[in-house]
């Protein structure tokens, strides 16, 4: 029986759930349920106020799930023979040994770090300072490059900062016409859906961009059904009808943007009707989404993996930005752009040094005068500061290549997450030593040398950022069972054992976020002028926030955009292929994502009978032209076949996907791991793995 430390109090919920960026608060109570506790909404968190969807309502089996790992374990040859539990006194000297004498051989940097987008402000901000003081090593990233690198990209260049969301989403009912592309918030952010929907009930029009049929799309005015990889043609087609027939905002575009010939160039032959040809949505179509979203008064776009997730994820993305900047839709009520944010930290998660070229505060690490502030808030001189690393897949890859030896990992799965597993498989074996971090033996646990037990949500204070870029205080709400720890702790006391604490001494975590606001004082994300003491009062500061007497700003770009000239720059683009075009060989394109009942690698709901039993399996959705097309019946299986491997599915046949597209969703590991399959194609910029295009080839089983 586990017990709840928090009792009901109309200040703030006992704890948030741990799943998606909406962050909705939750009161952990007694009950005859899991283990003696249930978790009911909370009406104390203004986002999403008593509500929560099902993965909430479900948040604590993973919890106390009789798989948790209680203890550290320890075992001299990955994924052989049996765990060993040690000390954690006996886990951190002997890791801190095999450390010291890989670097003394290799260099610092054949250490690296991967962290996760789950974790608190905190913890991502000690990740970061751990790899660069403790380690001092430059290799460190995190499994947000897999989620929000190429929204976070194309932001800084449109707009000279990234906050997924430029506006509140409170803003969303005010908003006459909304642009959902690549984005299935009715699975991925259920409890946004409200607001959505009472937008739709004032009035406003609704249009979804995705290959699928979803759950989002059902509440449409237009679905465009696209083919994976036309996005930017498509909006080229919206632009190309905005400027001919002068639709755009002339005076928005003058004083606030700059860029707008080439937008102009670049969208010049993407008639309507050359739209049409290239990818299948009708001349008209385009006109009246064009017509509609220009002349809307007011009117928002939001983006999500759909068409982040490939090698033109940043081009995709900047495309979508423009269409908000040539209508002059953004900065003031009811209007915006929003890269929908993934995981439950996915914001914070990016802010605070876990990037392999950043330093907390979004600053960058390869910036003197960065490097100058940070160094000084960490007691070094900047000239300790290692440079940039390299990206998640690229981290992965160094292994492979034999330049990294050894591998913390926290708060990711990366076995199950990334593009190409076979690569990442074979790169975890060649390992002298996987440090993980985790509640559970994950696929990528497995090939560990030591298993530390960390924190779960439930346990762990701290402050997490949404997807709306809302600044919060999460509680503590229950008591770490067995030999866990805090993770903030197992980070600090490694540093211990490294010879490095006297630069992770902290009386507590509040005192680690107080040296986090000062780091990023001046930056970016600037968080100096919050403090616990506001956020237990004011239930959310939106960054950026610069003193104590600062409200935050929910808003952006009200007068002026982040560039050093105030304006936010347009860019014209020429749509590109994906990396791996379909052919007479691989004549299908697969696209993975999500199931509303699952999370990610699935190492917690896959661990949540509610939710487990509702998709125990992956299903691959087909179009019935294909289903014919192999002589496909009932109850029959598929072999999906791309360059990099063949994996066996049920199937799904729908009239909702687009007829030359089969989706997987990506939660399992193993022999059901669409990542098999996936494609590691890098974006140039965002280094973005290319998960939602590759060509495969599609059998029957008999
Ligand atoms: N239930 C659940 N919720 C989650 C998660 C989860 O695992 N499960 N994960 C969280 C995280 S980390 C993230 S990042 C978010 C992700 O949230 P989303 O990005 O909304 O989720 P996905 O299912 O990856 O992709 C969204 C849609 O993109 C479509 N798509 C595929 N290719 C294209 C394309 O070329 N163009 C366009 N326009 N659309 C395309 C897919 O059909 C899919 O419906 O969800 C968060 N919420
Ligand atoms: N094919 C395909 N692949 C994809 C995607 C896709 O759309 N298609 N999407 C990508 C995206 S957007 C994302 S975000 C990645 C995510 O992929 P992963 O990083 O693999 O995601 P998770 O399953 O959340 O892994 C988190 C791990 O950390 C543990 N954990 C959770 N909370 C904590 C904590 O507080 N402390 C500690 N110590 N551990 C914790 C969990 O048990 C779990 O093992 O997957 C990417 N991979
Ligand atoms: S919408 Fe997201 S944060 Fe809210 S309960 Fe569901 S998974 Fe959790
Ligand atoms: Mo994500």
């Amino acid at each position: 029986m586990r017990t709840a430390l928090v009792t009901l109090s109309d200040e703030q919920p006992s704890s948030h759930c741990c799943f998606c960026s909406m962050q909705c608060g939750l009161e952990i109570l007694p009950s005859d349920k899991t283990e003696g506790l249930t978790i009911k909404p909370s009406a104390n968190f203004p986002v999403a106020t008593g509500r929560l969807c099902q993965k909430g309502l479900n948040a604590l089996e993973h919890v106390v799930h009789s798989e948790r790992i209680l203890e550290p374990l320890h075992r001299e040859a990955a994924r052989v023979g049996q765990w060993q539990p040690v000390s954690w006194a006996h886990a951190y000297s002997d890791i801190a040994k095999r450390i010291t004498s890989l670097q003394a051989e290799h260099g610092r940097d054949a250490i690296g770090v991967y962290g996760g987008g789950s974790l608190t402000n905190e913890v991502s901000y000690l990740l970061g300072k751990f790899t660069r003081v403790a380690l001092r090593s430059k290799y460190i990233d995190y499994n947000g490059r897999y989620c929000m690198s190429s929204a976070a990209a194309a932001s800084n260049k449109a707009f000279g900062i990234d906050r997924g969301m430029t506006m509140p989403l409170s803003e969303i009912p005010n908003a006459k016409y909304i642009i959902l592309a690549g984005t299935n918030i009715a699975e991925c952010q259920p409890t946004m859906m409200p607001y959505l929907l009472e937008a739709k009930k004032k009035g406003a029009v609704i249009v979804t961009i995705d290959p699928r049929n979803t759950m989002t799309s059902k509440t449409a005015d237009i679905h465009v059904r696209l083919q994976p990889g036309f996005d930017s043609v498509f909006i080229n087609g919206l632009l190309h009808v905005m400027i001919a027939e002068n639709l755009i905002d002339q005076k928005f575009v003058q004083s606030r943007t700059s860029g707008f010939e080439q937008v102009k160039e670049a969208v010049k032959s993407f008639t309507p009707a050359r739209v049409e040809y290239l990818t299948g949505v009708l001349e008209a179509v385009i006109r009246t989404i064009a017509r509609g979203f220009a002349k809307a008064e007011t009117g928002i776009v939001l983006t999500a993996r759909g068409l982040e997730q490939q090698v033109n994820g940043v081009e995709n993305t900047l495309n979508y930005i423009n269409l908000t900047l040539l209508t002059g839709k953004i900065g003031r009520s009811g209007c915006g752009y929003g890269a929908v944010t993934g995981q439950a930290n996915g914001q914070g998660g990016r802010e605070h040094g876990q990037k392999a070229d950043q330093l907390p505060g979004y600053r960058l690490i390869e910036d003197p005068a960065a490097r100058e502030h940070v160094a000084k808030v960490w007691g070094i001189e900047p000239s300790e500061l290692p440079g940039k690393g390299v990206s998640a897949y690229e981290l992965l890859q160094k292994i492979d290549e034999g330049e990294i030896k050894a591998l913390i990992v926290l708060g990711s799965n990366p076995l199950v997450s990334s593009p190409n597993n076979k690569m990442v498989e074979r790169a975890l074996q060649k390992l002298e030593l996987l440090v993980v971090v985790d509640m559970f033996e994950t696929e990528t646990a497995r090939y560990a040398h030591y298993l530390l037990p960390g924190s779960s949500f439930a346990e762990a204070e701290g402050t997490m950022t949404n997807l709306e870029g809302r600044v919060f205080h999460r509680r503590k709400a229950m008591e770490l069972p067995g030999n866990c720890k805090l993770d903030y702790h197992i980070i600090s006391e490694l540093a211990d054992a490294l010879g490095r604490g006297a630069y992770f001494q902290y009386a507590g975590i509040e005192d680690v976020f107080r040296e986090l606001a000062a780091a990023t004082a001046g930056g970016k994300a600037d968080y100096s002028g919050i403090t616990y003491e506001r956020l237990q009062k004011e239930k959310g500061i939106f960054w950026p926030c610069g003193s104590a007497d600062h409200p935050g700003t929910p808003q952006l770009f009200q007068d002026r955009f982040h560039h050093a000239d105030g304006k936010a720059l347009l860019f014209g683009i020429q749509p590109k292929m994906p990396a791996e075009p379909i052919d007479s060989d691989f004549p299908f394109v697969l696209t993975t994502g999500r199931l509303a009942n699952h999370y990610l690698s699935g190492a917690q709901t896959r661990r949540t009978e509610a939710l487990n039993k509702k998709a125990p399996v992956p299903v691959a959705e087909i179009h019935p032209s294909l289903a014919k097309r192999i002589g496909l019946s009932v109850e029959q299986k598929i072999r999906i076949t791309s360059r990099r491997g063949s994996l066996v599915f049920q199937v799904k046949v729908t009239e909702g996907i687009q007829p030359r597209t089969v989706f997987v969703p990506f939660h399992w590991g193993d022999e059901h791991s669409i990542n098999v399959l996936t494609n590691d194609a890098l974006d140039p910029t965002s280094r973005m793995p290319e998960f939602k295009i590759c060509a495969v080839k599609v059998e029957r089983v008999d």
